[in-house]
């Protein structure tokens, strides 16, 4: 691969690489050990090498997880150059493993200014990928700003979450894409997992890890009711707290108030919270006017991708005085004597905060075996996808899941050839 002449790898950034190299390794092999789909996967593609000749340029979570993701898609024959889509969900022990392989560079780095994230990012695309990983949409946008003459020779792109296949979906609508992307978020092995389970699993311990703060007996407020907003809603209903929702969406706050929990507005939510979550994926959500009547003490956190939905520079403009809480909690002090505490800067809090981990490793490897599977389709079958959004093939799906079923020693049932023939008949009636 061309190394880069603008933005150095992690390996060039970091004083005791070695030492840094051998920690990565090992939170690697121990998230591995609980991959039963990528180690199949891996399996398969070491074997059959199908993305040889392949490079592919990926902005997503680097820690654990992910670098085994990079090291399954490398076994199979692909160069790999990858950065973060976070600027604080970056391991760089974990980086720096990465960056130790042969067939692949890692230019993430936790902590960048926004100058060096973008530069890492045109530093992957120096690669000249041929197919992009995204969690976010930053690479896609990038290409496509500023890159175009790339396009031609790039097979598809896969994009991991909510936030960027909304993006994506708006940018095929203005016509503006101009390559095939798969929708990985969008499967149900993903969404049904990662963004339930995942999203809710990791962002309460997060915010439990960093606060040292029980859940019983607090009310959390959960602003949206999707995939994510259900996920959180759940956990903290099974962590004994009182939730709340917020919703704009008639049906999801329907649904939200036959799952029993109370659903108000958030001026209502501003007065009653003590933890709050925005699960959205829009700006805005929690302002001057919610700040300005919350209790003393809330807790503040975002789980959306970015850091939009909490208002912080109406916050800053607010507080009389700031000032570290704790490790990853920021004080805003108001003139009233309120303080109202920020988790992880506003940013997706069980990837950004000093403690995180991101999603545990089970549903990881079914989002990454689903992300795998979608590179392997690209490259057999790109041609046959037009440019724009697409839906990753349902047997694709499938096959992550019988994987894992296998791997857990889970058996099912089959569909007789009668039963297959009635499902498919409109001709039975009573
Ligand atoms: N996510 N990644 C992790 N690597 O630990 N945890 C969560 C990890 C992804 C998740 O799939 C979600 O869609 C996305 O992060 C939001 O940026």
């Amino acid at each position: 691969m061309t190394d880069s002449e603008t933005y150095p790898p992690i390996s060039a950034q970091l004083d005791d690489v070695e030492g840094a190299r051998e920690e990565g390794r090992r939170k690697m092999d121990w998230a591995f050990q609980h991959m039963p789909i990528l180690t199949a996967l891996r399996e398969e593609f070491e074997a059959e090498k199908p993305f040889e000749g392949q490079r592919i340029g990926m902005a997503m979570h680097v820690e654990a997880k992910t670098a085994n993701l990079v090291e399954v898609l490398a076994a199979g024959g692909a160069e790999v150059a990858i950065t973060g889509c976070n600027p604080l969900s970056t391991h760089d022990d974990v980086s720096a493993a990465l960056d130790a392989h042969d067939n692949i560079t890692s230019y993430a780095k936790r902590g960048v200014e926004d100058d060096d994230y973008y530069a890492a990012i045109e530093a992957v695309i120096d690669h000249d990928p041929t197919v992009t990983v995204d969690d976010g949409m930053d690479m896609v946008a990038a290409i496509h700003e500023d890159h175009p003459e790339l396009i031609d020779s790039i097979v598809g792109g896969c994009e991991e979450t909510t936030t960027g296949v909304h993006r994506l979906r708006a940018m095929d609508e203005d016509g503006a894409l101009n390559y095939p992307v798969f929708a990985v978020n969008d499967t149900p092995m993903k969404r049904l997992f990662d963004n339930v389970h995942g999203t809710g699993e990791s962002s309460l311990a997060t915010i439990a890890m960093t606060t040292n703060l029980s859940w019983a007996g607090k009310t959390v407020v959960v602003a949206g009711y999707g995939y994510c907003g259900k996920g959180v809603a759940k956990k903290a209903a099974g962590q004994n707290a009182d939730v709340v929702v917020t919703e704009v969406e008639p049906r999801r706050a329907l649904e939200a108030h036959m799952e029993g929990y109370d659903v108000m507005p958030m001026s209502e939510a501003a007065e009653v919270g003590d933890v709050f979550v925005t699960t959205t994926g829009n700006r805005d959500v929690i302002t001057e006017e919610h700040f300005e009547r919350m209790q003393d003490g809330v807790l503040l956190s975002n789980a959306g991708h970015f850091d939009i939905e909490v208002d912080l520079d109406a916050l800053s403009d607010l507080a009389v005085d700031r000032y570290e809480a704790r490790d990853g909690v920021e004080a805003y002090e108001m003139d009233d004597g309120r303080r109202l505490n920020v988790i992880a800067e506003g940013r997706l809090v069980n990837l950004a905060a000093p403690i995180a981990l991101g999603h545990p490793v089970e549903v990881m490897d079914q989002s990454f075996g689903v992300q795998a599977v979608a590179v392997r389709e690209l490259v057999e079958n790109g041609e046959s996808y037009d440019a724009g959004v697409h839906d990753v093939p349902d047997e694709l799906d499938t096959e992550v899941a019988e994987i894992k079923l296998e791997a857990e020693g889970v058996e099912f049932d089959d569909l007789t050839a009668e039963q297959e023939e009635y499902m498919g008949s409109w001709q039975h009636g009573t």
